[in-house]
């Protein structure tokens, strides 16, 4: 089942939140620095063994004192103008953490809209690419959640599923 709640991400009971996070993996604004807080100094200790994270890959933290139990921490494009491969680098951050939530049993599953805050990618552009690898991967969940932090992001997100893009076959 794939959802559009407006919320903040850090509040989340569910088993894994994903991290719009930087290469470093060591924390930084937005919902980087949300989840480093409310998870605690466990996450930034954690993730200084992870030795760092490519552009469109993922690595996975516990959860530390946050409600979900995973964090996913990917790390999503700068927005360039669009031909510097964006879409395919933010496509492969929504496929990338989401295979590794198969490897660890991940069941439910919440995504910030990753690279639209700091690093600038339009929010609906970033949207279209972001609908399309949730619906491809949503049946192989219990729950995919798009949390969006503003209610512009919410009324993208649910256009966007109304007009019924078609999930690719995977
Ligand atoms: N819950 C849900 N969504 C949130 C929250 C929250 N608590 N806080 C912000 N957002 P951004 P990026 C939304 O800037 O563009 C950091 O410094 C926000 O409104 O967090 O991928 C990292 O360390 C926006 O829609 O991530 C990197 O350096 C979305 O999350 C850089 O920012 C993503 O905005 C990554 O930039």
């Amino acid at each position: 089942m794939l959802k559009v709640l407006q919320d903040d991400i850090t509040t989340l009971k569910i088993d894994a939140i994903v991290n719009a996070a930087n290469n470093s993996l060591l924390g930084g604004g937005g919902v980087d620095g949300a989840i480093h807080k409310a998870a605690g100094p466990e996450l930034l200790e954690f993730n200084k063994t992870l030795g760092g994270c490519e552009t469109g890959t993922a690595k996975i933290s516990p959860g530390f004192k946050l409600p979900a139990k995973w964090i996913i921490n990917t790390v999503g494009p700068v927005w360039q103008g669009g031909d510097a491969g964006e879409p395919e680098l933010l496509a492969q951050c929504y496929q990338h953490s989401f295979e590794l939530a198969l490897e660890n049993q991940i069941k439910t599953i919440a995504f910030p809209a990753i690279s639209t805050g700091v690093y600038g990618y339009p929010k609906q552009a970033a949207a279209v690419v972001a609908v399309q690898q949730l619906k491809n991967y949503e049946h192989r969940f219990e729950e995919v959640i798009a949390c969006c932090f503003s209610e512009v992001d919410v009324e993208i997100y649910e256009r966007l599923l109304g007009s019924g893009i078609q999930a690719a076959v995977i």
